[in-house]
């Protein structure tokens, strides 16, 4: 059976911190399997349909304005209940929130500049995962299972 699968995204502030590679060390440290990884400067319309469900809240306009103020890096990890334990270890939305530990927890403090997106669902994952990388993505099944587990 294909594994599930998360789409995590370091958001332009993270980018601009440096901390794609702590964030990319923490899920290959956790034993989660990389899938695809790209840098990208998003389009306004990409990013209205990746966060269509929010277009109503007040924050829309500032939310999608952050995030085409710089370059983004989404990726696409798979694993055991990859998608819940992403959740955990991005920790709480606000980071203000966010347990010590946690990626969220241990570099933000602010909701508007939280870091790193994760997809809250298996079912979000996928739409997400086929909106950001329509070209498709690795499958490694023939080969990492034997080397991680
Ligand atoms: P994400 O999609 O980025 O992983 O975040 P999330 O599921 O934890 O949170 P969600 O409610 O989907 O919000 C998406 C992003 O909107 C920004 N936000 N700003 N009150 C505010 O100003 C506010 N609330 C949310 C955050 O960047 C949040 O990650």
């Amino acid at each position: 059976m294909a594994q599930e699968r998360t789409y995590i995204m370091v958001k332009p502030d993270g980018v601009e911190r440096g901390l794609v590679g702590e964030i990319i060390k923490r899920f290959e440290n956790r034993g989660f399997k990389l899938l695809a990884l790209k840098a990208l400067q998003p389009s306004r319309d990409l990013l209205e349909k990746h966060y269509a469900d929010l277009s109503s809240k007040p924050f829309f306009p500032k939310l999608v304005d952050y995030m085409l103020s710089g370059p983004v890096v989404g990726m696409v990890w798979a694993g055991k209940e990859v998608v819940k334990t992403g959740r955990v270890m991005l920790g709480a939305t606000n980071p203000l929130a966010s347990a010590p530990g946690t990626i969220r927890g241990d570099y933000a403090i602010d909701v508007g500049k939280n870091i790193c997106h994760g997809s809250d669902a298996v079912e979000s994952a996928e739409k997400e995962i086929a909106l950001w990388f329509p070209e498709g993505v690795l499958n490694y099944e023939r080969s990492l299972d034997k080397l991680i587990y």
